[in-house]
């Protein structure tokens, strides 16, 4: 088998060129090759020694693929310290992003040259691990101890004109990459260039206050997270003599390597790129263009979806019943992106180019020539049908019809038009400019090519798209009503709202259930219920406290008070004794003796009926793969991404335990809320795994 490392002399230039498509991972073969090619180079005729890749970057890190693997020699810290003790200068250059293991590498070798377009970066934390070859030694020596802490606790890749002038990049060029490499490399020996060992660099001391202030803010910032303290510490360890230093960086990578939460984030990183293809369906299917985008709507879900379009450069038409609604819905346009202009999200420039972009009009006429049409109007199913007869009238024959309902039937909306297979739905999460899930939802007669198109449209605005079939809430909606009835029983038969908050907080959701329905507005959920006959309602111990709440006028966030009140000028909030008086109320009325609940219990609750529905979705086939139910909640719903979703945790507490624990809520509370998914039976009888499960298929 060819080896992915080419080695050979140009100009008494000894090149090393890597070819492992598709980011130059440092696989097994990889690191052999340049083993080889390192100890050839010291007894050759080259002078000099340049590490360069072919394709569309330099080494993006280590082969993630081979972690949980037997570690095959040669290990990539043995491998990058051969390369710095090499006898000959040896440059790297550096193209795409030099990511990890990858830009490990590059402070390995005695130079680094850069195209101007590079990114450079250390991004191990997002996989719960941190540099394991020499990385956060090295770095520090460069950069000193605070852009190093900054560079590697936070993950994120820094443009190479910015690496120079931290020194982490020597030379920063705009031109062929390989020639100027070349021409850089003899004009160092013209020069005379030393051999120059990164590991023999002093670092520059810091006050040690500095490494406790990073602790304490990578606490806040990466709440419950291992990793981010571990790489403070192996800074913090760049103070001693490089050896000891490195032992130490040893030692808490494989700490990292086995905790679970560099698992669940493993797992997400390949959850997110499986999620984006369409099972059944060949990755070279004919797209259609996407050039010109209308949405029918301009509220909070119009606006902000128009803004995610015009940030990816694609103009926008907005469409509203008259002027007044029109100038409100682009007003909230205008003003968002001015917040992003005062919080230095975006120059001013950028943001006008953006505002420009987005058109108004109450003139369904002006959709005629557009590629694509999202509604976002209020959920009347009634008002949708008609909406969408209008645009089957009014749009070109291949334009893609989408609409952003929630939880509504997409296929009873696609029957209002004479193309249902150009319809599907695009369900946007709020603000939709912000947050990054988009549910595509594919009705019966969506086109294969309409959604593998909207799909590869959804990377192009910086969402991240899970494929999701019709069902009363898709994936993310489904799943929660089973978890927001779990956190109003928790309520009632014993808890308040900061205990089954901090419940849910404390074991990592980025909000607890309670302040989540404030935010969303309690009335949402009131006016559902208050369409619907008595009897088809559900458990009235799931819905009467909020109902309650309702209507005293506490609608949540936007009236002020909610289970919580909320100060009217920082928005902070607080509890209200007036809350708990209606709870236990509640509660009397309804004959349940309050207990106090343990935490654990509250999160099993919670989280077990995340996956009891999650297991249902798989099984009939709402999600393609249980990967995609993860990235929904990760992306979507405020779970810990550590944790790796939904699916991933019940595999790792382990699928008998979670059976044993819903047969348990069963007896004490019923089988309507808790009979186990047949899946789960199924897969708790084969002692097996959610994930092998989705590997047989
Ligand atoms: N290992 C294996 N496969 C990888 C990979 C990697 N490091 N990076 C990407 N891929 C695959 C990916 O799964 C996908 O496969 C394809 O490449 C294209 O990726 C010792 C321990 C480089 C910015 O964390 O951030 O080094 O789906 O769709 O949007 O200290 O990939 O096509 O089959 O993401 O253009 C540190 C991870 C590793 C960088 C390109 N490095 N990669 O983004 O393409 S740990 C990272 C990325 C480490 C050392 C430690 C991005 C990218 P498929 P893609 P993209």
């Amino acid at each position: 088998m060819n080896s992915p490392v080419k080695y050979e002399i140009v100009d008494e230039i000894g090149v090393i060129t890597i070819d492992n498509p598709p980011v130059n991972a440092l696989s097994h073969a990889v690191r052999k090759g340049m083993l080889d090619a390192i100890r050839e180079a010291q007894t050759d005729a080259s002078r000099a020694v340049l590490i360069h890749c072919e394709g569309r970057t330099f080494i993006a890190g280590a082969d993630i693929t081979e972690f949980g693997k037997p570690p095959a020699d040669p290990w990539l810290p043995d491998l990058l310290n051969e390369i710095e003790a090499s006898t000959k200068l040896v440059v790297a250059a550096l193209h795409g992003t030099a990511l990890g293991g990858g830009f490990e590498t590059a402070l390995a070798s005695h130079y680094r040259i850069a195209l101007d377009s590079a990114r450079v970066g250390l991004p191990e934390v997002k996989l719960g691990l941190l540099p394991g070859a020499g990385g956060t030694q090295r770095a520090p020596r460069l950069a000193g101890i605070e852009a190093a802490l900054e560079l590697i606790t936070s993950g994120a890749p820094i443009p190479a004109a910015q690496a120079a002038g931290t020194g982490l990049v020597d030379e920063v060029v705009s031109e062929d990459l390989l020639d100027a490499a070349l021409a850089y490399t003899k004009r160092l020996l013209a020069d005379g260039a030393e051999v120059r060992r990164t590991s023999e660099l002093e670092v520059a001391p810091v006050d040690p206050a500095v490494f406790e202030a990073c602790r304490q803010a990578v606490a806040k910032k990466a709440r419950g997270q291992t990793a981010p303290l571990r790489i403070v510490d192996c800074v913090e360890a760049s103070t001693l003599p490089f050896a000891e230093g490195e032992k130490r960086e040893r030692e808490l990578f494989m700490e990292c390597m086995q905790d679970p939460q560099s698992a669940g984030l493993r797992h997400m990183f390949f959850a997110e790129r499986e999620a984006a293809k369409i099972v059944g369906l060949p990755r070279d299917i004919e797209l259609r263009n996407i050039d010109k985008v209308g949405i029918v709507g301009g509220g909070t879900m119009g606006g902000g979806i128009a803004m995610s379009f015009a940030n990816a450069g694609i103009p926008v038409t907005l469409i509203e019943i008259d002027d007044a609604a029109l100038e409100r819905g682009l007003s909230i346009v205008a003003k968002n992106y001015a917040g992003s202009v005062k919080r230095g999200k975006l120059s001013e420039e950028k943001a006008a180019a953006c505002r420009d972009l987005i058109a108004g009009s109450t003139d369904y006429a002006s959709l005629a020539d557009v590629d694509l049409v999202i509604e976002a109007v209020f959920e009347d199913p009634e008002l949708k049908k008609d909406i969408f007869a209008r645009l089957d009238s009014v749009c070109k024959p291949d334009a893609i019809l989408a609409t952003n309902t929630s939880y509504q039937d997409v296929d009873a909306i696609a029957a209002a038009t004479g193309r249902p297979g150009d319809v599907l739905g695009m369900h946007f999460f709020s603000p939709a400019n912000i947050m990054k899930l988009l549910e595509v939802v594919r009705g019966d007669k969506t086109g294969d090519d309409v959604l593998a198109t909207v799909m590869a449209l959804a990377k192009r605005i910086r969402k991240v798209a899970v494929v999701s079939g019709v069902c009363y809430g898709f994936i993310g909606n489904r799943m929660l009503q089973g978890y927001f009835r779990e956190a109003q029983l928790c309520l009632i038969e014993g808890g308040t709202p900061e205990s089954v908050d901090a419940a849910m907080y404390d074991w990592g959701m980025a909000m607890g259930p309670i302040s989540v329905a404030d935010l969303a507005g309690l009335d949402v959920g009131y006016k559902a219920r208050q369409a619907l006959p008595e009897d088809q309602r559900d458990d009235p111990r799931s819905y009467r406290v909020p109902d309650a709440l309702v209507e005293m006028g506490r609608l949540g966030q936007k009236s002020g008070a909610g289970f919580y009140s909320y100060d009217p000028a920082t928005r902070r909030k607080s509890s209200d004794a007036a809350v708990l008086e209606v709870i236990e109320r509640e509660a009397q009325e309804l004959g349940i003796e309050r207990e106090p609940l343990p935490a654990d219990e509250i999160v099993d609750r919670l989280i077990y009926a995340l996956v009891n529905e999650g297991l249902r979705v798989l099984e009939e086939g709402i999600a393609q793969r249980p990967g995609d139910i993860d990235v929904v909640y990760i992306y979507g719903y405020g779970f810990p991404a550590w944790r790796g979703g939904p699916m991933h945790y019940a595999d790792t507490v382990g699928l008998d335990t979670v059976l044993a624990r819903i047969n348990e809520f069963r007896e004490r509370f019923g089988a309507e809320n808790w009979t186990p998914a047949p899946l789960l039976e199924k897969l708790v009888a084969e002692g097996t795994s959610i994930s092998a499960f989705a590997k047989t298929g």
